[in-house]
């Protein structure tokens, strides 16, 4: 097939996603057409059947705000008419999906029937969503999609639960190639950060405040305490200053390596003991679904689609959102003995393996043949 796939190409799961199933579908033999304002992050090298579009607004003094929207729509056009395009996939409902439909509309009035696909990832219905100000163009968007999917049970309920939505939603969970994590030679060296003595957490995020890093770092403070141990942060974002704040008055910056951003974190993760999630709210946890897959348990909060990923008890822990205290408690039982962390590192990995690629990706294929199918036989 010939697939358009719109993105936000910056840091973030949902790139993330979009990314990684454009590359596996390329490989599968599809032609993929990425349509994005810049280079996605983690398409750092040449793949057959990859194409890139970039979308550029001019900047008009006229306007105090570029209409990107625009400026999208008639990309997927120039791109669908050109390329002969059988489908669109936008990753993001803000404001891929009305972008989609407008794109959609323009190319139908030239003869042209082509069907798009619309995945949410979270923020777009849990955040951004919220704001009524994007509700009327959220709720018809969704609706006029060829196809809806979902990241998690989770984020399907929120969606029904905020919008009217009249279309069924398909729910199809994060992936990783898992023969990537279990062939890759780590580039980096434990013994760079630790002592041989000493455990290693890590967290991974965009550090908004939804990621409450500020939690990770009351963990570590307590954890630390009992277990001798390092955490690595990976990531940048709006909360880092406060962060840096925070680790001076608790007196632990001479444990804590801030990296900063990283397009893979594979490498990092092959060091790690322990992965810690504590956000207010995830619709999936990507992040987390990477560390298991580095064998690394992970002590996360039980909301959104979090609880469908982390398995209490034995991928890792759920906590409430804020309770650091019983975070903290978690993760010192995980990392108190060798015998106890070998096992829940076993039991993460086992997890990550149900999210392996070769499950999920047939999960997108199949609804990409129903929609061009479908469209062919009303067409
Ligand atoms: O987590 C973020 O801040 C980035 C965000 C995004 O939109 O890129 O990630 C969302 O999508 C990921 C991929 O589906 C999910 O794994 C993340 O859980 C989700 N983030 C939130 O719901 C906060």
């Amino acid at each position: 097939m010939n697939i358009g796939i719109v993105c936000y190409p910056t840091f973030g799961g949902s790139g993330v996603v979009a990314t990684e199933l454009g590359i596996a579908l390329a490989k599968k033999g599809h032609k993929i057409h990425f349509i994005t304002y810049s280079q996605p992050f983690r398409l750092d090298h040449f793949t057959e059947n990859i194409f890139y579009h970039e979308v550029s607004v001019n900047d008009y003094p006229l306007f105090d705000y570029q209409p990107y929207e625009s400026a999208l729509s008639s990309k997927m056009v120039d791109v669908a008419r050109y390329e002969k395009l059988d489908l669109l996939h936008v990753h993001y409902a803000i404001p891929h999906a009305a972008a989609a439909y407008l794109a959609q509309q323009i190319l139908k009035h030239e003869g042209i029937d082509i069907p798009y696909i619309t995945t949410l990832h979270g923020t777009d219905i849990t955040l951004v969503g919220r704001d009524p100000s994007f509700e009327s163009v959220i709720r018809f968007s969704l609706n006029h999609s060829d196809a809806i999917t979902s990241v998690s049970q989770s984020l399907k309920d929120d969606t029904l639960a905020q919008f009217h939505i009249e279309k069924d939603i398909h729910v199809i969970p994060n992936f990783i190639n898992i023969k990537e994590y279990t062939t890759a030679k780590p580039l980096c060296h434990r013994n760079h950060y630790a002592a041989p003595n000493e455990r290693v957490m890590v967290h991974v995020s965009n550090f908004r405040k939804v990621k409450r890093v500020e939690d990770v770092l009351r963990v570590f403070d307590i954890v630390r305490k009992t277990v001798p141990s390092k955490l690595i942060l990976v990531g940048d974002g709006p909360e880092r200053s406060n962060i840096e704040k925070l680790c001076r008055q608790l007196n632990t910056c001479n444990d804590i390596i801030s990296l900063g951003k990283i397009a893979n974190p594979r490498d990092i993760l092959a060091v790690g003991d322990l992965f810690i999630l504590p956000s207010e709210t995830e619709s999936f946890g990507l992040a987390a679904l990477e560390a298991m897959a580095m064998k690394m348990p992970v002590i996360s909060t039980n909301t959104g689609g979090l609880p469908e990923l982390n398995i209490h008890g034995k991928s890792g822990f759920l906590s409430n959102v804020g309770d650091y205290e019983d975070m903290a408690k978690n993760a010192i039982h995980i990392l108190k003995d060798d015998h106890t962390l070998k096992q829940f590192k076993k039991q993460a990995f086992e997890q990550a393996k149900t999210f392996d690629l070769e499950v999920i990706l047939p999960k997108y294929e199949s609804i990409y043949e129903h929609v061009v199918s479908r469209m062919a036989a009303t067409t």
